[in-house]
């Protein structure tokens, strides 16, 4: 029988990634924000993180790294294209960013969440432990609270969500809309990255289930659901210390020298996703190349657009849109030579990144609406120098908190482009003192940080 634990964390993946080692494959832990915050209250518990560990293939027996028990879920080819690229990718992940794409709609696709939803509470039932707490994570298992809870009733869940929540008009768009809020008011306490999104789900109870509600607590069959904002960050520290890295200095260096060392370097780091804002950022550039505010060499673009969801249909759209508006600046404003955007569809080391964010002297973070944006804190993290100037959407979650940057409307094209003039332009000791006020509030307001909020939180310490 597998062993069980008292701390539990179910997700969509696994935080390991298979690589190639001496004598076969092994699984390291990967980086991410998620696995540093939970690692050690999985270590101290002896815990166990369930999830898919990427492949369709027959998923591996559990097993054990850095101390942390791993069990993986299995997931079909059929499942990974229904459950996850159809209804958690082109289903909810539009509708809960505003349907700033169409969701798309398929009864098969409903189907396999339910099913595979299901497996990840059959999963997470079989290795928590009597009384054990069980953290549920993000829109993939959404019906996993009440599923779990309907097989172990003893057990004491939390779930976060990662990605906006919602109005209550977007939502009541979904054909899966009362077995989804069920779902979620199976957990004890419900976490959003906003308040708002928190007031969005009470609201939501009330108006399609006439659940009563006093605060921020609802009450369902003799139980109360608490619902709450635990805005998630980063491990500021490490943040820190990869950005005052000599050998991620050298490299900015390095990096400024390649570009042709210009005058003023902008920088975007997204997963190339519609919700982020990419176009409408590299539109605000053509403008202000067009209007000659900004001119190549002295000014140019690095957009790192990572690749992602390639097989689902609007990203497919997206990267053609994207590429062929990078192929527009460019034949209008490069010269030999000296390309006026640099476009990378690649993925990047986390050291590269850092050395990109010191490079920096602008960063642009436009997201159409994004549940937090961790990209943001992280350059203003990186920028141990007090130098750079940071462009973010009133539209990401990290906007609550990061005010001191040059904020913008990413729907309002004249909005992006003032906010990057005011960045562009910005005195020196206005921009380190802008930085400096973000990064105190970074050091505080760290991963770990919250983390334990909402663990204590749950375990009702608070
Ligand atoms: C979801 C929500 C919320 C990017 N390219 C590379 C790379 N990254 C890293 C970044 C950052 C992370 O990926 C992206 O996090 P974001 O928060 O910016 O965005 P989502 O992926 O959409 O995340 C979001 C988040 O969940 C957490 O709750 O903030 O709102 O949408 O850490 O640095 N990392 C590496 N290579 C890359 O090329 N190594």
């Amino acid at each position: 029988m597998t062993e069980r634990s008292a701390f539990v964390v179910v997700a969509n993946r696994l935080p390991v990634d298979e690589v190639a080692a001496e004598g076969g494959r092994e699984w390291r832990r990967s980086p991410g924000g998620l696995v540093t915050a939970l690692h050690p209250v999985l270590a101290a518990h002896q815990g166990t993180w369930v999830g898919w560990a990427g492949g369709t293939d027959a998923a591996p027996g559990p097993f054990d790294v850095d101390g942390i028990h791993l069990h993986p879920v299995p997931l079909s080819g059929d499942e990974l294209e229904k459950y996850y690229e159809g209804q958690s990718n082109a289903t909810i992940w539009p509708l809960y960013h505003d349907a700033v794409e169409p969701p798309m709609y398929k009864r098969s696709w409903r189907d396999a969440y339910r099913r595979v939803n299901a497996r990840f509470a059959d999963a997470a039932a079989e290795v928590a432990a009597d009384g054990a707490t069980v953290w549920v994570q993000d829109y993939q298992l959404q019906l996993v609270p009440a599923m779990l809870r309907e097989r172990r009733p003893d057990l004491r869940i939390g779930f976060f969500l990662h990605i906006p929540f919602p109005s209550i008009e977007l939502f009541m768009q979904m054909p899966q809309r009362v077995e989804i809020l069920r779902g979620l008011l199976g957990a004890d306490l419900v976490g959003f990255q906003q308040r708002l999104a928190a007031q969005n789900f009470i609201r939501l109870a009330r108006h399609l289930l006439g659940l009563r509600y006093v605060g921020q607590t609802v009450e369902v069959d003799d139980r109360r659901v608490k619902a709450g904002a635990f805005p998630i960050s980063i491990d500021t520290a490490e943040m820190e210390r990869m950005g005052a890295d000599p050998e991620v200095q050298a490299r900015a260096k390095q990096i400024r020298k390649e570009l042709g060392d210009p005058k003023t370097v902008i920088l975007g780091v997204d997963r190339l996703d519609y919700t982020k804002g990419i176009e409408q950022r590299l539109k605000a550039f053509r403008e202000l190349l067009a209007e000659d505010f900004l001119s190549v060499p002295d000014a140019v673009m690095v957009q790192v657009a990572t690749p992602s969801r390639e097989r689902v249909e609007h990203y497919q759209t997206l990267r053609v849109k994207v590429e062929r508006e990078v192929g527009r600046i460019n034949g209008e404003y490069a010269r030999v030579g000296v390309p006026a955007v640099h476009y990378l569809h690649q993925s990047y080391s986390r050291a590269e990144l850092a050395a990109l964010y010191r490079a920096a002297d602008v960063m642009m973070v436009t997201p159409l609406r994004d549940g937090m944006n961790l990209v943001a804190k992280e350059y203003v993290a990186a920028r141990g120098d007090l130098g750079g100037a940071l462009v973010l959407s009133e539209f990401a979650g990290a906007a609550s908190e990061l005010k001191q940057a040059f904020l913008c409307n990413p729907h309002d094209p004249d909005g992006v482009k003032d906010a990057l003039r005011r960045a562009v332009t910005v005195d020196q000791v206005e921009a380190r003192r802008r930085m400096r006020i973000m990064q105190r509030h970074l050091r505080s307001h760290n991963v770990e940080r919250w983390a334990n909020t909402f663990l204590t939180e749950l375990r009702g310490e608070a």
